[in-house]
């Protein structure tokens, strides 16, 4: 009987932390703003993190970089002030070099073999390595390909980058790249980019169409040529610091949770690829579909200077 009252007593017990405990409230950030498919992709990862843990975690999502530029975040994140991040790969390369590669140009064939490399063993070990830098990469989100939109004048080879200041993200393949191409890289915050572009302090940059068009980027660079240089994901982060206290079940529950929103991401961007082309067209963008393999010769030299990617290049490409 007292055995019998004691576990009821502590099944209570259970039940009422469950209830009536204070959630805890992890912070996850995004540089896009409200609406945009890696934002809605992981305010559904934390609805299921929610419920799977009872509770137990509340997620609250932080869009348009109110928690700081990607590569702030991605400080905040290591340190543990940040607990969850949605980043683009590109600034990671910063703090984890290996990743690059997913950053070199016209490394992927089309959206399918991207995919069939980050879900097969490249790319887990790729997200596998970042907790060497205190990191722990949950899964990655579709960020389709990136192409060029200017000021004045459209790129349809590419030498009509020629001293033109191009904003690029902060990755130094990226900078890369552009010198390669012939213009001035830029790196600079994605936040920055409008108004940089409104003043001339840069003649172009290079986005997604969702990209383009959720800043409205296509209102003062409206020329958008479809080069499609680099197809760079995006990839989601819990902080290592939040990740060892979780529970064997809770760390299955995270990961569980976060494949899951990244079909729901694939699913939204999709639709906002082509919205976006429409919605910047009607806005007065001009869409132009230069010659691709012009692109692709140019930028072979690129590959040389980096031979520490070519074991990874070699195992990309073979992924049929
Ligand atoms: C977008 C990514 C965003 C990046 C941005 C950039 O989704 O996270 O910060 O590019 O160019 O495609 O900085």
């Amino acid at each position: 009987m007292r055995k019998l009252l004691m576990l009821f007593v502590t099944l209570l017990v259970i039940v009422s932390i469950s209830l009536f405990a204070d959630p805890i409230i992890l912070k996850a950030a995004d540089d896009h703003a409200e609406g945009y498919p890696t934002v809605e992709a992981l305010k559904f990862m934390g609805k299921i993190i929610e419920i799977m843990t009872n509770g137990k975690y509340k997620i609250e999502v932080y869009p348009s970089a109110q928690l700081g530029s990607e590569k702030e975040t991605i400080e905040q994140t290591i340190l543990g002030a940040i607990d969850i991040d949605r980043v683009s790969v590109s600034p990671l390369v910063a703090f984890y070099p290996p990743i690059g590669v997913l950053t070199l140009p016209y490394v992927f064939r089309d959206q399918d073999h991207m995919w069939k490399v980050l879900e097969g063993p490249i790319g887990e070990e790729l997200l596998k390595g970042l907790e060497k830098v205190g990191l722990v990469g949950l899964c990655y989100y579709d960020a389709g390909a990136r192409s060029f939109y200017t000021v004045k004048k459209p790129i349809l080879k590419p030498e009509d980058l020629k001293g033109l200041k191009i904003r690029v993200q902060k990755n130094p393949v990226m900078i890369e790249l552009m010198k390669t191409l012939g213009a001035s890289p830029v790196p600079m915050a994605f936040e920055e980019v409008y108004t940089a572009l409104q003043t001339g302090v840069i003649d172009g940059a290079e986005n997604n169409p969702p990209s383009y068009y959720e800043t409205r980027h296509f209102e003062v660079a409206p020329y958008y040529s479809l080069d499609g240089h680099t197809r760079i994901p995006e990839v989601v982060l819990v902080s290592k610091v939040l990740w060892d206290k979780l529970t064997d079940e809770e760390k299955l529950i995270f990961k569980t949770a976060a494949l899951a929103s990244a079909e729901y991401e694939k699913y939204l961007w999709n639709q906002w690829e082509e919205m976006a082309l429409k919605k910047v067209q009607e806005g007065g963008a001009k869409i132009f579909h230069p010659d691709v393999t012009l692109f692709q010769k140019a930028v072979q030299p690129l590959y040389d200077r980096y031979p520490a990617y070519k074991e990874f290049l070699e195992r990309i490409q073979a992924v049929k």
